[in-house]
């Protein structure tokens, strides 16, 4: 079998990380591209210096040209610059629409028949755009948000409940951003709803009811927490993982159920948006899409 290739548009924080996941987890050969002259091929030179400790022979290339992406299986952008302290995603768009655009041209010319994860924010935005310009089918397009807003939610109830984290099942539908839905009423631990062992744990129904709302807010502003600590820059481990995951699903086939940005089909009734949902990842990109009952509270809030 022919070793697939998955090439990184953007080579700064997330791109840098991913890089490093993809090759020692022996999963692709990995380009990585910047506008900037020297940061990939530094990156993957010093990334690639380390095969012989962590035991990998994937292939690494640092670019500034677009040809170097020829006939990549996927595309992982995270072109565009990241939030400082007091920014909102939103406050990027002028910025990242612009990078987006010459990013989704390059893609389209060099690796059209790419399966294409989008990181860079604001995300729904970039997602959209993405697809316009390039004019991909909308299964091979998927915006990254939900995998890590869900793993972040996730991580908070496990620290909360003093279990292991992979034990506790949460998912975090909708926008990236203050409309995200955290899905408190089918987040379990093995089965078991949240809310039932909160209640158990304080013995009050009105104190785990505002245990779970503080870890709710939590969730929707974890991103700006990071920000706020980091100062600089925004979460890029967490990210790099995320988009990792779901690329992994689509190059093993895996048929996974993650949180994404897809293009909804009328599913949830909605016709037209990208919007985050549990969708299947597989070898063609979205397999298809899990739909669940929500209120009507949630279902206004997320736009589902
Ligand atoms: P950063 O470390 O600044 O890397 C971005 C890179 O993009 C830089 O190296 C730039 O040189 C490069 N770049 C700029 N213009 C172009 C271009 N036209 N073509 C190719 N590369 C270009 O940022 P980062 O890696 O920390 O974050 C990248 C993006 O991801 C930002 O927009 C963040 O806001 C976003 N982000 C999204 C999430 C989600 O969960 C959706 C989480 C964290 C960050």
């Amino acid at each position: 079998m022919a070793r697939k290739k998955v090439a990184l548009i953007g080579g700064g924080q997330i791109g840098g990380v991913m890089a490093q996941l993809f090759a020692s987890r022996g999963l692709a050969d990995v380009v990585l591209f910047d506008i900037v002259e020297g940061l990939p091929q530094g990156k993957t030179l010093d990334i690639a210096e380390a095969s012989r400790i962590d035991r990998f022979d994937m292939k690494l290339k640092g670019t500034n040209e677009y040809k170097d992406i020829d006939n990549a299986d996927i595309v992982i952008i995270t072109a565009g610059l990241p939030r400082k302290p007091g920014m909102s995603r939103e406050d990027l768009l002028t910025t990242n629409a612009k990078i987006m655009t010459s990013v989704a041209n390059g893609v389209k010319e060099h690796a059209p028949n790419s399966i294409v994860i989008i990181v860079s924010n604001p995300l729904d935005t970039m997602v959209t755009l993405f697809q316009k310009i390039s004019g991909f089918p909308t299964q091979r397009v998927i915006g990254q948000a939900g995998v890590l807003d869900s793993s972040r939610f996730s991580s908070f109830i496990a620290w909360e409940l003093g279990v292991s984290v992979m034990d506790v099942n949460a998912m975090v539908l909708g926008g990236h951003g203050d409309t995200m839905v955290p899905l408190v009423r089918y987040a379990n631990v093995n089965g078991v709803p949240i809310m039932e062992l909160l209640e158990r744990k304080y013995n009050d129904k009105a104190k785990a009811q505002e245990v779970m709302d503080a870890m709710v807010t939590r969730t929707k502003k974890a991103g700006g927490e990071v920000v706020g600590l980091l100062k600089t820059g925004s979460a890029f481990y967490s990210p790099a993982s995320a988009a990792t995951t779901m690329a992994t699903a689509i190059l093993l086939d895996q048929r996974r159920v993650l949180p994404c940005s897809v293009y909804l089909n009328g599913e949830f009734g909605v016709e037209g948006y990208f919007v985050g949902v549990p969708a299947i990842l597989g070898e063609n990109g979205v397999e298809g899409v899990l739909e669940l009952s929500l209120n009507d509270k949630r279902r206004r809030t997320s736009r589902v």
